[in-house]
């Protein structure tokens, strides 16, 4: 197999999680309800419900996650000896403002993460934080309709002064949204829910109020960069966006073109946040479509002045596709998704293109002009504990392989600027579009089942070792 390039001396080498996937302890020390909270667990051919209240007998597996919670002491230290330098998690909201609209904040809440990020210090290890990572307050989706509200500007305004007041003398690197262009897919209510607390009728139009609670978000996440750099202007406050490129299936100039339109769709989340303003195509579009989006000139200076310091972004996989025929250019991701003929997929149905994360980077390189910082990446896979207690996992060793060979060109080779690289669920944990847990990420295997059934004992996989070794070289080593 190849080798690497070796990373710089400062390059973070972390792992990533969600409070959500893996704390459990819903609701210890005053936690309120998430809308991960009312969300039972599916598998890849049956969606995730989301019910009206937590009902008795469902079963709702970020209830009890991995245990974090309560086993983090231990855990901390298991990814030092890994060798990790930084470690990726968010804040869940509800336990900092239960409902997500109080005044003051949960000590209970403050203290816990004050107490989890003391412990990744002494351990060498420097988190890095989401503030809203699918897991905003129910009470904010039933009262107040979720992010289509412009109230909720204000209380996540509220919400992220507090943890950068409180933390910001442990915590430098920050996010505001996690994935904020997953709602790119607004025709599947559970990207509406995970990213914008929207449930919405069959008779409302969908499209649009994406469009407006995502505006709010971009306003909200504007403010948090100043609020930020007013408190501390040491902190570096990120966008996060899903990095799935997506490819003209063929070299048809109506499928490039479509590529092309579908790029834009998909990434102005990226254009607003990191340049300040909306592309003109798609004023252009809301003109055309007559749809109403309530911006105000207050707002327009909020995004200008509140721009981001660096792009995280997830890489998991790249999309195609190709032009149907329509009049007006325009991507559904919904409907217009093809499979790449050049492409092998996981379980999942995602496929596997190493070769995307260097494209990816070097478009947004040449699109936004910011640092970036790889803050997931990983192999969902069903793992098998074998006779011998172990987990052998040679097909992940060979995606981070790929994937973290191809990084490395794109800093060495294009000089893209990058921060750092967290893979996704370095230790298991639950699956956020399927809720499972044997959709399986980790390097640290976690005995668990579906239902919530196991030891919870941390089991080394082959990928730890691995991963030990690829740290210690600073990636030269693959
Ligand atoms: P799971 C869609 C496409 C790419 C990444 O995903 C996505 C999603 C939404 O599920 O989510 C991110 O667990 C997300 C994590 C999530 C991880 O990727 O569905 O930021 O919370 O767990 C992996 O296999």
């Amino acid at each position: 197999q190849m080798q690497g390039y070796q990373m710089p001396k400062d390059f973070l080498w972390g792992g990533a999680v969600a409070a959500h996937q893996l704390e459990g302890a819903w609701q210890a020390g005053g936690k309120g309800i998430s809308i991960a909270d009312v969300m039972t667990g599916g598998d890849k051919n049956q969606a995730r419900v989301v019910t009206e209240t937590v009902e008795p007998g469902k079963i709702y597996p970020n209830h009890w996650g991995i245990d974090f919670y309560h086993q983090y002491p231990q855990d901390i230290k298991l990814f030092a000896e890994m060798g990790l330098n930084c470690f990726r998690t968010s804040i869940a909201w509800t336990r900092i403002f239960p409902n997500g609209d109080e005044e003051e904040p949960n000590e209970a809440g403050l203290q816990f993460y004050e107490d989890l990020f003391a412990q990744c210090l002494r351990n060498g290890i420097q988190p890095v934080v989401t503030l809203s990572h699918f897991e905003m307050p129910y009470h904010l989706v039933k009262a107040y309709g979720g992010w289509q509200n412009r109230q909720l500007i204000t209380f996540f305004e509220r919400f992220a002064r507090v943890c950068f007041e409180r933390f910001h003398h442990q915590v430098k690197y920050w996010m505001t949204f996690n994935e904020i262009n997953n709602q790119t897919n607004w025709r599947d209510p559970h990207h509406l829910l995970q990213n914008s607390g929207l449930i919405l009728a069959d008779d409302e139009n969908w499209e649009e109020a994406m469009f407006q609670a995502a505006h709010n978000e971009f306003v909200a996440s504007a403010r948090a960069v100043q609020v930020a750099h007013e408190i501390d202007d040491q902190l570096q406050v990120g966008a996060m966006v899903a990095m799935c490129p997506i490819y003209p299936l063929t070299s048809k100039p109506a499928d490039v073109l479509k590529a092309q339109r579908a790029m834009q769709t998909r990434y102005y989340y990226g254009d607003v946040q990191a340049l300040g303003q909306y592309p003109q195509w798609l004023l252009k579009y809301w003109q055309r479509h007559d749809y109403k989006i309530e911006i105000s000139e207050a707002d327009r200076q909020t995004l200008r002045a509140g721009t981001v310091d660096y792009i995280g972004f997830s890489y998991y996989m790249s999309f195609a596709t190709q032009a149907g025929g329509e009049q007006e250019l325009f991507f559904d991701e919904a409907r217009d998704l093809v499979d790449n003929p050049h492409l092998e997929k996981t379980d999942w149905g995602w496929q596997i293109d190493p070769v995307g994360l260097r494209y990816g980077m070097n478009w947004m390189n040449d699109r936004w002009h910011k640092p970036q910082f790889i803050v997931e990446n990983g192999f969902g896979a069903y793992d098998q504990l074998t006779a011998d207690g172990q987990v052998h996992d040679p097909y992940r060793i060979d995606y981070f392989h790929d994937h973290i060979l191809q990084m490395e060109k794109a800093v060495v080779e294009d000089g893209v600027e990058l921060i750092g690289y967290t893979p996704w669920g370095h230790i298991d944990l639950i699956s956020a579009s399927t809720g499972e847990m044997k959709k399986r990420y980790g390097m640290i295997y976690v005995d668990q089942d579906d239902h919530g059934n196991g030891s919870l004992k941390r089991i080394r996989k082959d990928s730890f070792y691995w991963y030990q070794k690829v740290i210690a070289s600073r990636g030269a080593d693959l």
